[in-house]
């Protein structure tokens, strides 16, 4: 398998959270019609592959990642019959489906859950994670990853259960075959509907550690669960199980997301002989702004640390696994306004050089909505614009209960929150971006008459135009997907630069991240040759041996 030439190695996959993206009816919440709309543009645009947010029943508390009915549609989005034609639209036009998959928990609106609460006896009683303990006091001291405790109280049995995300979010017992007989069946159901693979949450998480012992509390209120169910003792055996049971038997891509994943766990989840998944997502370089409240920060990164870590990961997978590379996504802030710079004056020219910077390395790229536009974070004056659960639980747990100053929490909101990637995509200057006709469910972002779509498709120098001709580079040169990466001056503070080899081919990549005028030496092995450029975010100058990098510029040339 070492190397072997796969479709989704080759393709590009463009992120949508159907909540945000384009409502068709005018109620204010994007929809599947909505997507089916702009089918031409993602088309356009190059891509071909889709990841679908989830678009399954659910009472929202998380945005869908809390489901209460696997194999159907949230009202919001439309009807099953909308998903089959989107399907098969998205098909004509050579674009594949991935959906989520988010089984380390349901809803607690889900039928299983509601069974397993009504009494210990239940023969659902086993599908969630249920324990005793002493009155008034948890079974453990785990804190929720969207704050609080991460026990809930269930009065009737005077038992607790386990929700690692909000309290309708109870886990499910992946010890519990049944539960993988369920949650098998339910994916094959999706596969034989012709979707083209998953996209798996928190996959990382579905198997804890017997004891559910108390964890280290760092000094704060609550223990840190991560030990005892990252990568917990069966995750390997219950993947393997997936893999043999379901995913062997389709051509299909799958991507896990591996929160807490180093190289050596990649590998037994995505290595090519491992017989789990075809690839995860890392989240070193999201982790590289989180301070002393952990995500809620707001930290600058360091290109050297940046560096350091997709050096490890280009390196550390190399002919054993294939890596998923992005700048964003729905948990996360917009790209350019945390890698780059979105400010007037850089922000195109800085949004394309991340895009270059990531696109040229070795993986399979990931657009998250609204990317290819240079869209920017938000900056909601109130807590009440807000969305997203864990923005605003946070805020009441470190405002209202820590005593920390609201200004300083709404300052970290502005940098990390999630709703700033989840504000509605800006499709034109008309009103609310021309998301909606209604009230759309969460605010635009002010910003929209200047950065929308329809502004940018028709303009060649646009952001736009850019990330498409970058899609469509990698179409043409195999060297883009294939090639072997090494590292340029490690020690620059602020260009990354790498060679990709392949056969005989060179590629070089020079991206300035700093807003001043930077110094590049052409390595020596590449001195005085002859090469042509492929990409630039700036017009083209003459290719000298030491290159000065006006900001934010990127190159790309081929020798
Ligand atoms: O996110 C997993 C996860 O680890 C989150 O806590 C993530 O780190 C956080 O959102 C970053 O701010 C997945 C989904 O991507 C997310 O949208 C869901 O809320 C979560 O699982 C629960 O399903
Ligand atoms: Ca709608």
């Amino acid at each position: 398998m070492n190397q072997e030439k796969v479709w989704w190695k080759e393709s590009v996959v463009y992120q949508i959270y159907p909540r945000s993206f384009k409502d068709s009816n005018g109620d204010g919440i994007g929809d599947l019609r909505g997507i089916i709309e702009k089918l031409d543009y993602l088309k356009d645009l190059g891509v071909t592959m889709v990841w679908l947010s989830p678009i399954y029943k659910s009472p929202n508390e998380d945005n869908g990642y809390d489901i209460s009915d696997y194999q159907d549609i949230m009202d919001d989005f439309g009807t099953m019959h909308d998903f089959d034609e989107l399907l098969s639209e998205a098909h004509k036009r050579g674009i594949k489906i991935i959906m989520d998959l988010v089984v380390n928990h349901t809803s607690d609106e889900h039928k299983w859950f509601i069974e397993s609460k009504k009494s210990i006896d239940n023969p659902y009683r086993e599908y969630y994670i249920w324990r005793k303990s002493k009155a008034g006091v948890e079974p453990n001291n785990w804190g929720s990853w969207f704050g609080g405790k991460a026990w809930e109280y269930d009065n009737a049995s005077d038992m607790y259960y386990l929700h690692i995300f909000a309290k309708k979010q109870p886990d499910l017992n992946w010890d519990n075959p049944k539960v993988r007989d369920e949650v098998f069946s339910m994916m094959t159901w999706w596969l034989d509907k012709g979707i083209d693979g998953f996209r798996m949450d928190v996959i990382s998480l579905i198997s804890k550690v017997k004891e559910l012992p108390d964890g280290d509390t760092h000094g704060g209120l609550y223990g840190d669960l991560a030990p005892y169910c990252i990568h917990g003792p069966n995750v390997h055996d219950y993947l393997k199980e997936m893999n043999e049971r379901v995913l062997s038997k389709y051509d299909i891509m799958t991507v896990g997301e591996a929160t807490g994943v180093t190289i050596e766990e990649a590998k037994k989840y995505a290595g090519y002989d491992s017989g789990e998944l075809d690839t995860v997502f890392q989240f070193e370089h999201m982790d590289l702004t989180n301070g002393e409240h952990g995500k809620w920060s707001n930290k600058r990164f360091s290109l050297l640390e940046l560096k350091k870590v997709f050096d490890k990961w280009q390196k550390g997978l190399k002919g054993e696994a294939w890596n998923c590379l992005f700048w964003s996504n729905h948990d996360q802030p917009r790209a350019v306004s945390r890698f780059g710079d979105d400010s007037h004056q850089y922000r195109e020219v800085s949004a394309k050089m991340l895009g270059t910077c990531l696109h040229m390395l070795q993986g399979t790229p990931y657009v998250y909505q609204g990317e290819e536009l240079g869209m920017t974070n938000v900056r909601f004056k109130s807590i009440d614009n807000y969305r997203d659960i864990e923005t605003i639980n946070t805020y009441n747990e470190n405002v209202n209960n820590r005593g920390l100053q609201p200004e300083i929490m709404m300052d970290y909101i502005y940098h990390v929150s999630r709703d700033n990637a989840r504000t509605p995509m800006q499709w034109d200057d008309t009103e609310n971006a021309g998301f909606t006709t209604g009230t759309p469910w969460i605010k635009v972002n002010d910003n929209y008459k200047k950065i929308n779509a329809k502004a940018q498709v028709n303009d060649e120098n646009s952001v736009y135009n850019y990330y498409k001709k970058l899609i469509s580079l990698r179409k043409e040169h195999e060297i883009i997907i294939y090639g072997d990466y090494e590292l340029l001056s490690p020690e620059d503070e602020n260009i990354y630069a790498y060679i990709r080899s392949f056969n005989n081919d060179k590629l070089l990549i020079i991206c300035n991240f700093s807003k001043y005028i930077m110094n590049f030496e052409i390595p020596k092995e590449l001195k005085g040759k002859e090469a042509k450029m492929l990409i630039s975010n700036y017009p083209e100058e003459k290719l000298a041996d030491n290159i000065s990098l006006r900001p934010y510029e990127a190159r790309v040339y081929k020798y």
